[in-house]
């Protein structure tokens, strides 16, 4: 009896904890946010015509929306072009001005990658800003070139959760666009979040997050890997320690769906010199170091050659990729001797690339497992040479003597 009673007390216990819980913000996990997918049904049912949610409350499950926010339906025409639905059934489209957003739970000062999916819809300019309020991190991501054929893309952005955000942060996709067309403007879906953790050094590898295993998130499904746009911060990065120091994009890929030559992630670098990722390694002044790493093909169709420009301190190498029938990938090599404390690592694919099945789809070489160590070799043959001169010129010295 007593026991029971114990037992019932806990179990209020638990329910009371759990209510909280839900009361201090929503629960958020690694992966689609509430309605992230935009499938759960309106309260009156999906309409069949397309009907344009206005500036009321919010009338998609989960979401706030301010602006015409619509909700569409794959296979949906507008004039004579199909509406792209990137993944299941449904989507949203922001028309001019307007946003959808959700609140999500954060830690605060930890990082958080925000994946979406996102089209354009008319031939114009199109735009999408991200933001968390209320530490007010933004970035407005160009919609213009479209890396896949299928007509859309997935993207990351990283944010870090600030002091402000006091365990609430809410995440908003905006249209920055005022076009002549209010029904012009982009869609998105499969909105998903993932908190990222900070990899640790290898002591024999001075490179962070050198096999690319830990980043944003990636769906199961998701075929066309995940773009990573211009990203300056390396603190806020939805690839832990390198930043994306381009114009454009490069894409992040998975082992499911693409060749990989170490673990499940890596990145293959599109759009020639308008891709490049980075990284300032840390190293000793005036020794000798090596950077190696994986170069290959991500087994996408990718018309040959590949080729990717490395750099290491002073260094640029040029290093094309040997196709062999045994292997989707080969390891190459950079020697340099670091001048300063923070050493710059950085790649770019020497080409612009299509594939050859579609011949617009943009792919590239594959990077993957960069690593970074003094070069023990190298200094120890220099100081055996060291050595026998040495040892010659003493013994000159002596004879002479
Ligand atoms: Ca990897």
């Amino acid at each position: 009896m007593v026991w029971s009673s114990m037992r019932s007390k806990w179990v209020w216990l638990c329910v009371l904890l759990l209510l909280a819980d839900f009361a201090a913000g929503q629960v958020v996990q690694d992966g689609l946010l509430n309605n992230g997918d935009f499938e759960t049904p309106p309260s009156g049912g999906f309409s069949s015509s397309s009907a344009a949610l206005g500036d009321g409350p919010s009338t998609i499950p989960g979401w706030k929306s301010n602006g015409t926010v619509e909700l569409i339906e794959s296979g949906q025409k507008q004039g004579g072009m199909i509406l792209i639905v990137p993944q299941g059934r449904h989507a949203v489209r922001l028309g001019n001005d307007a946003e959808i957003s959700q609140e999500v739970r954060v830690e605060k000062g930890s990082i958080y990658s925000v994946t979406f999916a996102a089209a354009r819809t008319c031939a114009q300019l199109e735009s999408l800003n991200v933001s968390v309020l209320p530490s007010g991190a933004s970035q407005t991501i160009d919609l213009q070139t479209v890396y896949s054929v299928q007509g859309w893309d997935s993207y990351a952005w990283a944010f870090q959760a600030g002091e402000g955000d006091n365990g609430g942060a809410t995440v908003a996709f905006k249209n920055p666009g005022m076009e002549d067309d209010p029904t012009c403007g982009p869609i998105i879906d499969d909105v998903a979040i993932k908190k990222l953790f900070a990899p640790d050094k290898p002591k024999d590898n001075a490179v962070v997050n050198g096999d690319f295993e830990e980043g944003a998130w990636m769906f199961r499904n998701e075929s066309l890997g995940i773009l990573l746009p211009t990203n300056l911060d390396e603190e806020t990065s939805s690839l832990p320690g390198w930043i994306v120091e381009s114009n454009r994009a490069v894409r992040y890929i998975d082992s499911y769906h693409f060749a990989v030559p170490q673990g499940k992630r890596a990145i293959e670098l599109l759009s020639g010199k308008e891709g490049i990722i980075s990284q300032m390694v840390e190293t000793k002044a005036n020794k000798p170091y090596q950077l190696s790493f994986s170069l290959g093909h991500a087994g996408d169709s990718c018309k040959q050659p590949l080729a990717v420009m490395a750099f290491a301190g002073d260094q640029a190498q040029n290093i094309h990729y040997t196709p062999n029938s045994n292997s989707t990938f080969q390891t190459a090599d950079v020697n340099f001797t670091a001048k300063a404390e923070r050493t710059r690592i950085a790649f770019f694919s020497v080409y612009y690339n299509t594939r050859s099945d579609d011949m617009s789809s943009l792919c590239g070489p594959v990077v993957d497992d960069v690593r970074v160590a003094l070069s023990m070799g190298k200094r120890n043959v220099f100081g055996s040479f060291q050595l026998v001169v040495g040892l010659g010129l003493a013994l000159c010295c002596f004879v002479l003597v």
